[in-house]
């Protein structure tokens, strides 16, 4: 079976904790999209796993994981990474390959990063990893490829820079290289292996489908997980989506349902403590608003999303109400769809529908019905809004924190 993990919001929903739990039935986990912006964290007792680059199923010791078609990879990033999953216990030789289609950052891709940046009217807030100008370059069509190092083609042609970088790390990178259409297509019959295509960032932060230009740039949607795996639609199995009990953004863009510093009676700062809500690769702090509905609502359509995770629900268990957002108004009109327009979502204000909370903590809960009423009424709400079932409830970043709805 092959399943699709995608972020459902603006990234950040906890992909790599639900990624590492569904690892433990999986034989393969395929990145398939990103670069070294993104920032997946994992927690198992008191060890903490930050991973980038590297796929979440890394921590089981037999699953293979690849580095997917679609990624942009920076072999220094991931050799760094790679150096700490080791100094952490995790052994990973002979369990991380890379798709010899995938292409790779240089140098120069994180200086020019960096300087449109600054040069920018708008800045997009990029993680500055130097991945929207290695999927320029992939588009120009003179990005280089992993498969170009060991068929040496159109290198000579680089800044010595970045001639000297990939000399650097050729040895190292080559011995990692699959040719990933014959590899994912001659394994074991589908019915008996399950295989994770694991999404980065999320559908609202896609270069298609997302809050253009204010995205990253590779392919974050169900349907970059086909060419970023090597796989045709016929492939797929399921496609969950990851979503938390609210919204958060890191970078700018817009985001109705944000609180925008009106801290909501300190809701937001609750938040961002409870939820950790700050950037695993740069540390900023996470924008954070209301559970935005629409936005949500048209994840799932736009990536055949066929179940859902909640994550986070935990950060609510103080709160009296629970609020989330079922609409967009501007000055002129009420909108119940996520429109492609900037400037309208810019103006766009929350229409908020407020639910009782539960009160209780959550942390302990086994089971759906080991929930309480409210919390199940929070769920059911959701799930009527976007028709789309909820089939795993988070209720802490732990491992064993983690309700399969049966
Ligand atoms: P880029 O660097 O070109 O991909 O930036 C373009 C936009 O994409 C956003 N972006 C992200 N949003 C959420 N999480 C990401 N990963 C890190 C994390 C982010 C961090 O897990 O916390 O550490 O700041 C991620 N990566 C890219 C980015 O903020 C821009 O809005
Ligand atoms: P990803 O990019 O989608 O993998 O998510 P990040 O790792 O960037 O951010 C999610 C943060 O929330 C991490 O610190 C996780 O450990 C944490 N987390 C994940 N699920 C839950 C949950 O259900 N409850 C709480 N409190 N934290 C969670
Ligand atoms: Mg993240």
């Amino acid at each position: 079976m092959n399943v699709v993990v995608i972020g459902a919001q603006w990234g950040d929903e906890g992909k790599g904790k639900i990624v590492d739990y569904l690892s433990s039935e999986v034989q393969k986990v395929v990145r398939f999209s990103g670069g070294a912006n993104a920032g997946h964290t994992i927690v198992h007792g008191d060890k903490t796993y930050k991973l980038h680059l590297v796929p979440s199923g890394i921590i089981y010791p037999d699953t293979v994981v690849i580095l997917g078609t679609g990624m942009v990879i920076d072999p220094e990033a991931l050799f760094a990474e790679l150096e700490e999953l080791e100094k952490q216990g995790v052994s990973w030789k002979g369990r991380v390959l890379i798709s010899d289609r995938a292409h790779l950052v240089l140098p120069s891709h994180r200086q020019e990063d960096l300087r449109r940046e600054e040069e920018r009217e708008n800045p997009i807030g990029t993680t500055g990893r130097g991945i929207g100008v290695a999927y320029a370059h992939k588009a120009y069509r003179d990005g280089v490829r992993l498969a170009d190092l060991a068929w040496p083609r159109h290198i000579a042609s680089l800044t010595q820079e970045d001639q000297d970088f990939l000399a650097l790390w050729k040895d190292r990178l080559l011995p990692l290289m699959v040719d990933l259409a014959s590899y994912i297509h001659t394994g074991a019959p589908r019915e008996e292996e399950k295989v994770l295509l694991e999404g980065a960032q999320g559908a609202l932060l896609d270069i298609d489908l997302g809050t253009y230009p204010y995205v990253s740039s590779g392919a974050s949607c169900s349907g970059g997980a086909l060419s970023g795996a090597s796989l045709g639609p016929g492939d797929i199995d399921h496609v969950l989506g990851v979503f938390k009990a609210y919204s958060t953004r890191v970078g700018n863009g817009p985001f109705p349902s944000e609180f925008d510093g009106r801290n909501q009676d300190g809701l937001e700062t609750h938040i961002r403590e409870l939820g950790r809500e700050y950037g695993v690769t740069t540390g900023r702090p996470r924008r954070i608003g209301y559970l935005d509905l629409v936005a949500l609502r048209y994840a799932c359509r736009t990536n055949g999303i066929t179940s859902l995770a909640l994550t986070h629900l935990d950060v609510y268990d103080t709160l009296e109400t629970v609020t989330a957002c079922i609409g967009y108004e501007t000055d002129d009109q009420t909108l119940d769809y996520f429109p492609a327009s900037i400037p309208l979502l810019e103006r766009a204000r929350p229409v908020t529908k407020s639910l009782p909370g539960w009160q209780r903590p959550l942390g302990e809960a086994s089971s759906f019905e080991d929930l309480p009423r409210e919390a199940r009424d929070y769920i059911t709400f959701i799930e009527d809004y976007l028709e789309v079932p909820i089939s795993i409830v988070s209720v802490g970043y732990q491992r064993n924190q983690t309700i399969v709805r049966r």
